[in-house]
């Protein structure tokens, strides 16, 4: 399959470099070839949705929530396609291959209806015979802007609701789910959205950085939504300030999950287990670190190791597996990074007794696959400390760093110090450490004896600090991102009434 930008309905044909998209579970197994835009690919996509804006906000909402709705249900149609595409070519689980299509069904099922209400409000004058009104605006054009490992479920956070409002949409997904970016798009389009309306362009992440900064200079994009590295998204968080914008930023997390003397412990593993390792970790809510009383640590520690050892790794296709392989070359070397911030010195690595790739020198057993692909092995390293590298930063692979706590307030402090913000976990069965836990946490997310992971479509998604700007997405919530609000007044006294000057006397 060889695929090029889409815009306005037609393919662009490749201005910059080539791409290969393989399956990092079988690196001979090519699943796209993607011919790159550059920066002006991008800004001309820009073009072609500011073209398409005017006609696609004059459709009526609810209008526009049925194009939605059919999407969703191609989506639903399609999920074991849709979802064997994402299995292939980012090494995603099957099974959770299909919850993620499964939430952009759930996303669409949800927006749908708000195509029938995009409620603005009458809001009474301080003035006699003066009515006031608020108005949901579309913003314009919105440039979405994402990453791999939520190939097709995190653009549908940002594209469905961004389609309703009555935006239209250029779309930079990775480059290396580029297949999975096609089979979404298809189905969008065949489900009637508009040529011009959604538009999607292929290119690194350098192109892309310039053909933003093109496109907001000239005035031809209105928001930014980006998922990806915190780093990358300071930069484009600075770009969109010159332009006084505020993007949608969801970025990294260090995400923490306290397990307290009183937590079920069995339930604290099974949480930790799927939390750090499900998806490889590499989701932004992937558990970092465990911060678990120290009475119960060494208990802790040991069930979570024989878990984790007993878990089935392994090629996404097969059944019963835990984790497949990390989705790139790019993610393998940043992952091998944060495996050298292990110090043998300091830490007791538990998990399977080895690190780095699985490979003929490094077996696990029951590991089923090709040993070509990117596997690596899982790994718990206990006796982080709030100074460690491994503690502070993001990993995106599978390893979980553990400490220990006496109070619940140094608990608290240990899972801020990181400086990020989106989830977080407690394992507890008292209902005061749980709620003083959510009044601590500089997190968007909390779970009460759930994983970190796995957040549902309805409810507000995003981050804090190092993990965000404080924009939230999903819900009713993202509708304050893709609509801008409108104040009207209207007087019919018959005369001018000012405000704060003419008040009533009572
Ligand atoms: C991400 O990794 O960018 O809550 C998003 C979750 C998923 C989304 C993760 N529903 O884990």
């Amino acid at each position: 399959m060889t695929l090029s930008s889409i815009i306005a309905g037609s393919r662009v044909g490749p201005t910059a470099d080539r791409y290969v998209s393989t399956s990092p579970a079988r690196p001979d197994d090519v699943v796209a070839e993607v011919g790159l835009g550059d920066a002006g690919v991008f800004a001309d996509a820009c073009r072609a949705a500011r073209r398409a804006h005017d006609a696609w906000r004059d459709v009526p909402p609810p209008v526009r929530g049925q194009v939605i709705a059919g999407a969703g249900r191609l989506v639903e149609a399609n999920k074991e396609r849709l979802a064997k595409i994402v299995s292939r070519e980012v090494g995603k689980p099957y099974g959770e291959a299909l919850g993620e299509v499964q939430e952009i069904a759930d996303t669409c099922a949800f927006f749908l209806g708000e195509g029938r209400r995009l409620y603005g409000q009458t809001v009474p004058s301080e003035m006699p015979d003066k009515q006031l009104f608020t108005f949901r605006d579309p913003v314009g054009v919105v440039a979405v802007i994402t990453a791999g490992n939520f190939p097709v479920a995190v653009p549908s956070w940002y594209i469905v609701p961004a389609l309703l409002c009555g935006n239209t949409v250029v779309w930079k997904p990775a480059e290396y789910a580029a297949a999975c970016a096609e089979a979404f798009y298809e189905l969008f389009a065949h489900a009637g959205v508009p040529e011009g309306v959604l538009n999607v362009v292929y290119a690194d992440g350098a192109e892309t950085f310039r053909g933003l900064e093109t496109a907001l200079g000239e005035g031809l994009v209105d928001k930014v939504g980006f998922t990806g590295s915190t780093e990358v998204g300071v930069r484009i968080g600075e770009l969109c300030g010159r332009h006084l914008q505020t993007p949608c930023l969801e970025l990294g997390g260090k995400n923490p999950m306290v397990v307290t003397e009183d937590a079920e412990l069995e339930l604290a593993v099974e949480g930790a287990l799927f939390a750090g390792f499900g998806t490889a970790g590499q989701r932004c809510t992937s558990l970092g670190t465990v911060i678990v009383h120290e009475s119960v640590h060494e208990e802790f520690v040991r069930a979570l190791d024989a878990a984790t050892r007993a878990a089935k790794v392994g090629d996404p296709m097969e059944e019963g597996i835990l984790f497949g392989p990390l989705i790139n070359e790019r993610f393998a070397d940043g992952f091998e990074k944060s495996l050298g911030w292990i110090d043998p010195a300091r830490h007791r690595v538990h998990g399977s007794g080895a690190v780095g790739r699985i490979s003929e020198s490094q077996p696990r057993e029951g590991f089923v696959g090709d040993l070509g692909g990117l596997y690596y092995h899982p790994v718990i390293v206990d006796g982080v400390t709030a100074e460690d590298e491994l503690f502070l930063n993001e990993t995106f692979g599978p390893i979980v760093g553990v400490t220990t706590y006496r109070t619940l307030d140094e608990a608290i402090a240990l899972a801020n110090a990181p400086g990020y913000g989106l989830s977080s976990a407690i394992y507890t069965t008292d209902p005061k450490k749980a709620f003083t836990f959510r009044r601590g946490i500089r997190a968007g997310m909390v779970s009460v004896n759930n994983s970190t992971s796995g957040a549902e479509a309805h409810l507000p998604f995003g981050g804090n600090g190092r993990s965000g700007n404080g924009s939230r997405q999903s819900g009713i919530w993202v509708l304050d991102q893709f609509t801008r609000w409108q104040s009207m007044n209207w007087d019919y006294s018959g005369r001018l009434q000012k405000a704060q000057m003419d008040v009533l006397e009572i």
